[in-house]
């Protein structure tokens, strides 16, 4: 362990004065699965739920037929620069039919009333303790304190609420079903005398049911069902019990959710706490991040306080800490293994028309959703995203070959539940583009390079050939003999013809060529590794040398499309084009000087008119400029997402909510803090000597590695890096040559500066 450094541990903890005024201030508690958003009023507590699988409608073939007869005569109106004909025409015939993939919809409310004398409720605070995954509500009323503690239990899958009073006797309330859609509510039976089972649908043709189940278990006092609600009178101590379950992965959700709710019953409540702080410390406690900079101890402020006073300029480094705690929190609340991979929302959405559907978008926020997951410790929770895409082979496959005559399996700007692979959207901005099923495998080889576990790349190696085999086919000849995309965008601008009109549809996007050089590497990397598959990466190696290569315009920026357009919108959100320095690894300021200066052109200029307007936005622009080692850069764009682009519950704002931004927010901090993409471990290669001295345990790097490091005064000090796999190291620390070690599986390696017992080399 890294010497701590005399930094003290802040407490990792959200906490308020006040209940949740709206959704915006509720609090997330979440097993991957079931999630419940938490107000914490003293009268009337609700809990607004999730079950990851309760969507509306059922799995449908969306692929037009008419995009394959079609694909010539659009691939030829764009190459000869008639691009709106071929426009008019891919909205046609290039579109899903029908175009809106499905949607994501709340379970429902689970309210409960308290007795109440009508006097106020004094003492009270909220508080999400971040090592433990429990949420707490206390107050005192009438000389009673009463506490309210919830978990969401991975291990016995419920979510659990308890409530206690400190005298005997005083816990009177009623609980309740509620769903704002009625009409997809079946039935609110009693189960037994202190249980609820409301019985309903999500909606649409060959949609899945659900069953929410309840059961309170009470000490002393009383509890019946009257009507639809569960009643408790005068009693000392409850225990709800909440379960959910649908169709989707259960025959019977209701015998499912009863038996569940059957075995956690059985168990003592402190036996359901341990089991889910342990099983939620095993993930979280991973990673500490401690930062002493100024003001240290602000923990004492509440949390809504203290993100005001961040926002009005106060330096707080220990706000960062939390918020990139929090992210973490997040994906282990949204993302486990056997669940869905984390949506827009995460699983936290309350509304039957979500925002964007509340799905998966691919073309570039699913794959934030879990930038943090391997540098961030989080290995596991990163499965779901692999199961989603094992189950998009077969649909992407059928789509690959009904429009496109393709082999290989592609998919488009969003998927769902069903794992929907046809075009999402008649919006040509987004839908006319097949390469995210090609980021998403980028994901599959990430896992192997920082685990380097070969039995996985295996396994994960015929998917990430199947999305290369797609593209192989997709990819035409242009003029010159380049191998292009046609058609494709560049997510989501348009650029500028020189009569001033903006288009949209284009051949080749810089960042197609990005993605396909990325996966094309991985395949032959992969490939390499296990072995095997000489003549397929042959071809691959061909067609990569005939793939354009990036290029730098006329504003000295990396250019977004082939040609040196300028674009429609050169603040817009998306900064496709810089792909390739990050997530990708193509610009780096050491291999590729040129490129990472174009790159910091291109960035400043969609700052300089308004760009990371939108929270994902900004996440994504910390990342850039970390890979850029630019610090101070990094530490803007870190305050500018804090500020403007996170709520009072620290939840990433779009706006509106959309959970991505945390995601890559924390991945940034942690890119900030730690590199890996260029094979060598580049310790704080974008740390802010502002944010203080510090230290971090538990980051992983790729080729399996994990770090500790403490710094004090802009220097590191001491470095602990754990290796699971042999081979040689190589390290960097701030403004050090490369040092390179030779490190056996299960060696660590601890130095102290100036990291003497290491031998240097450079590089
Ligand atoms: C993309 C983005 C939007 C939004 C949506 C879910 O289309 O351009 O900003 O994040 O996805």
């Amino acid at each position: 362990m890294v010497n701590k450094m005399n930094v003290a541990a802040g407490r990792k903890r959200l906490w308020y004065k006040q209940p949740a005024k709206d959704w915006n201030e509720a609090l997330p508690l979440g097993n991957g699965r079931l999630g419940a958003m938490v107000f914490g009023d003293a009268n009337n507590e609700r809990l607004q739920l999730n079950e990851d699988s309760l969507w509306y409608g059922g799995p449908r073939d969306r692929n037009n037929r008419d995009a394959l007869p079609n694909l010539p005569k659009i691939r030829e109106l764009i190459l000869a620069g008639k691009v709106r004909k071929a426009e008019e025409l891919a909205c046609m015939a290039l579109t899903g039919i029908p175009e809106t993939q499905r949607h994501y919809v709340p379970l429902g409310d689970l309210q409960l009333r308290f007795a109440s004398s009508g006097s106020d409720p004094s003492a009270y605070s909220r508080e999400l303790d971040l090592e433990s995954g429990v949420m707490t509500v206390s107050y005192r009323r009438d000389g009673v304190r009463f506490t309210r503690e919830m978990f969401a239990s991975y291990p016995d899958q419920v979510i659990v609420v308890r409530l206690t009073a400190d005298q005997p006797g005083k816990l009177t309330f009623r609980a309740r079903w509620d769903r704002q859609q009625w009409r997809y509510v079946d039935r609110i039976e009693p189960w037994g005398t202190d249980g609820l089972v409301m019985s309903g649908e999500g909606g649409g043709e060959n949609g899945v049911a659900f069953r929410a189940v309840l059961k309170a278990v009470a000490k002393g006092g009383s509890c019946r069902t009257v009507g639809e609600y569960v009643l408790v009178d005068q009693a000392e101590e409850v225990t709800l019990l909440i379960a959910a379950d649908t169709t989707f992965r259960s025959v019977n959700p209701e015998r499912s959710c009863k038996a569940v709710i059957d075995r956690a019953a059985r168990k003592p409540y402190a036996e359901l706490l341990g089991r889910h702080m342990a099983d939620y410390r095993s993930c979280f406690a991973r990673v500490e991040l401690e930062l002493e900079g100024p003001n240290k101890d602000r923990d004492e402020l509440a949390t809504d306080e203290r993100l005001a006073d961040y926002r009005h300029g106060q330096e707080d480094p220990g706000l960062v800490s939390l918020y990139f705690q929090f992210g973490r929190y997040l994906l282990i609340s949204s993302s486990r293994p056997g669940t869905l991979p984390a949506n827009l929302q995460g699983i936290w959405n309350p509304h039957f028309l979500p925002p964007w559907d509340s799905k998966f978008t691919i073309n570039i926020n699913t794959q934030m959703n879990y930038w943090l997951a391997e540098n961030c410790n989080l290995a596991e929770c990163h499965l779901p995203l692999f199961e989603l895409i094992e189950r998009m082979r077969e649909p992407g496959r059928t789509t690959a070959a009904i429009m496109y005559g393709c082999r290989g399996f592609t998919a488009h700007h969003n998927t769902d539940l069903w794992a929907d692979t046809a075009p999402q959207d008649g919006w040509p901005p987004s839908t006319f583009w097949p390469l995210g099923a090609a980021w998403l495998c980028l994901h599959l080889w990430d896992h192997y390079d920082f685990g380097r576990d070969e039995a996985f790349l295996a396994q994960a190696y015929p998917t990430m050939k199947e999305a290369a085999r797609f593209l192989l086919d997709y990819l035409i000849e242009g003029e010159d003999g380049q191998l292009i995309t046609c058609p494709s965008i560049s997510p989501e601008n348009a650029y500028l013809l020189d009569s001033g009109k903006a288009e949209v549809l284009c051949a080749g996007a810089s960042m197609d060529f990005q993605i396909i050089r990325a996966l094309f590497n991985a395949c032959m990397q992969s490939a390499g590794i296990l072995g095997i598959d000489e003549a397929f990466t042959g071809e691959v190696a061909i067609a990569m040398s005939r793939l354009p290569q990036p290029a730098i315009g006329r504003h000295g920026q990396i250019q977004e499309w082939m040609e040196d357009y300028e674009e429609a919108e050169p603040g817009h959100r998306h900064i496709s084009h810089l792909f390739g320095l990050y997530p990708g690894e193509q610009f780096t300021p050491e291999k590729t000087p040129e490129l990472a200066a174009a790159a910091r052109v291109t960035l400043e200029r969609r700052l300089a008119h308004g760009g990371g307007h939108t929270g994902w936005s900004r996440a994504w622009i910390i990342n850039f400029w970390a890979r850029l080692r630019d610090a101070d850069k990094a530490r803007e764009n870190v305050k500018a997402l804090l500020s403007h682009s996170t709520l009072p519950n620290l939840l990433d704002n779009h706006p509106p909510f959309q959970i991505d931004g945390n995601f890559g927010g924390t991945a940034g901090i942690a890119e900030m803090l730690l590199q890996s993409h260029s094979g060598v471990l580049d310790l704080l290669p974008a740390w802010p000597a502002a944010w203080g001295d510090g230290h971090v345990r538990g980051l992983r790097a790729r080729g399996g590695y994990t770090v500790d490091m403490a710094w004090a005064q802009g220097r590191l000090q001491r470095i602990v890096i754990y290796a699971a796999q042999t081979g040689i190291c190589r390290i960097r620390g701030i403004g050090e040559n490369i040092i390179e070690k030779f490190m056996e599986a299960g060696q660590s390696l601890a130095s102290s500066f100036p990291f003497e017992e290491l031998v240097a080399s450079k590089s």
